[in-house]
């Protein structure tokens, strides 16, 4: 009888632990709090950030000529007026592909001065081959 009880009681001790422990877990106040910070802070950097629009289109971007200033971040929105074209400029490391109806958005900071090739990735007709232009970056 002495046992049955202590065992109830150690059922009954680790019951009311794991309630305790799901209270806790579902209301975290003070780091919902931090979460909301975090996330105003961001949305406070991304509208400083310096927002570049490029459309890709058959067999061309516009504007086909980017200038960049050296180590200042700005944000990519491309979009395609027909087909899938790809936005590669590889010595930069950058490689995307651009869908038509859905804009492609990405951040890039350039750390490197010069005039880089731009170029279509995506075999998208017969203009492909020459669909190109260049980032400047000063
Ligand atoms: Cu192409």
């Amino acid at each position: 009888m002495k046992i049955k009880l202590t065992i109830y009681h150690l059922l009954f001790g680790l019951l009311a632990l794991i309630i305790v422990i799901g209270v806790l877990k579902a209301t975290p106040v003070g780091s919902k709090n931090l979460g909301k910070q975090e996330i105003s802070t961001t949305a406070a950097s991304a509208n400083n950030i310096k927002e570049l629009t490029v459309t890709a289109r058959q067999f061309s971007f516009s504007p086909n000529a980017i200038k960049l200033k050296l180590n200042q971040p700005v944000r990519f929105r491309i979009t395609s007026q027909d087909v899938t074209h790809g936005f590669s400029v590889p010595e930069l490391g950058i490689d995307k592909i651009i869908e038509p109806g859905k804009e492609t958005t990405f951040d890039f900071t350039p750390t490197r001065a010069g005039k880089f090739l731009l170029l279509c990735s995506v075999q998208c007709g017969t203009g492909h081959t020459g669909m190109r232009g260049s980032i400047i970056v000063e």
